[in-house]
């Protein structure tokens, strides 16, 4: 990553709510399959996929906004409508690193769900289509799973110093996985977790 540059003026961004595109923007990451294969239920899928091409699942757009006496940052993500398995394109999910750091998620394009859950195992869901704003306390860890036929682009704003810590995900996931049946989305219980019931 680029080191943050300080600006003491006001700054604006302007984002493309269809695209998820938005200028000045100081770094693009993209997360294909392989990049969160361990955080899909079907193992045989995530290999099938990657051999067939390792599909975009997300990408993300950044812009710090530093000051000399603050700090924010702005990211813009874009999850693709598409499935691994049963299981949904979705982020991969994260602490913050700085567990008094909360976070505001504002969808603009397509529909899906928040999943957020804290350490002490209290499990939440909100609902999204364009224009919810979801506030994420500190303390929860949060990831977002696109369930429509279109992208679900959302707006997080967040400091800085926040971090993300995804080692807790990475080693349990979420307490529920959302996968398609019937056409429409369920929520099961983790089966990473034995006993999440
Ligand atoms: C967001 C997320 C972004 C991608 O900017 O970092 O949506 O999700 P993962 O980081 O879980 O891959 C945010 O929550 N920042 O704190
Ligand atoms: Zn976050």
């Amino acid at each position: 990553m680029k080191p943050v540059e300080i600006n003491d003026l006001p700054t604006s961004v302007w984002l493309d709510i269809n695209t998820g595109v938005f200028e000045p923007c100081v770094e693009i990451s993209r997360r294909k399959v392989s990049d969160l294969a361990m955080m899909f239920a079907d193992q045989e899928a995530v290999q099938q996929l990657i051999a067939q091409g390792d599909p975009v699942v997300y990408d993300i757009r950044y812009h710090p906004f530093q000051t000399s006496t603050s700090d924010m940052a702005l990211g813009v993500s874009t999850i693709y409508p598409g499935k691994v398995g049963d299981e949904y394109h979705m982020t991969k999910g994260h602490f913050h690193v700085r567990m008094d750091q909360p976070e505001i998620y504002f969808c603009v394009r397509g529909t899906g769900f928040l999943l957020m859950e804290s350490k002490e195992g209290d499990f939440q869901v909100a609902e999204w289509r364009p224009g919810t704003i979801t506030h994420i306390p500190p303390q929860y860890a949060h990831r977002v799973v696109n369930t429509g036929p279109e992208p679900l682009i959302w707006v997080a704003s967040y400091h800085l110093a926040a971090g993300h810590d995804y080692e807790p995900i990475i080693a349990r996931g979420f307490a529920k996985i959302v996968v398609e049946k019937d056409g429409q989305p369920v929520f099961l219980p983790n089966p990473r977790r034995p006993n999440s019931g």
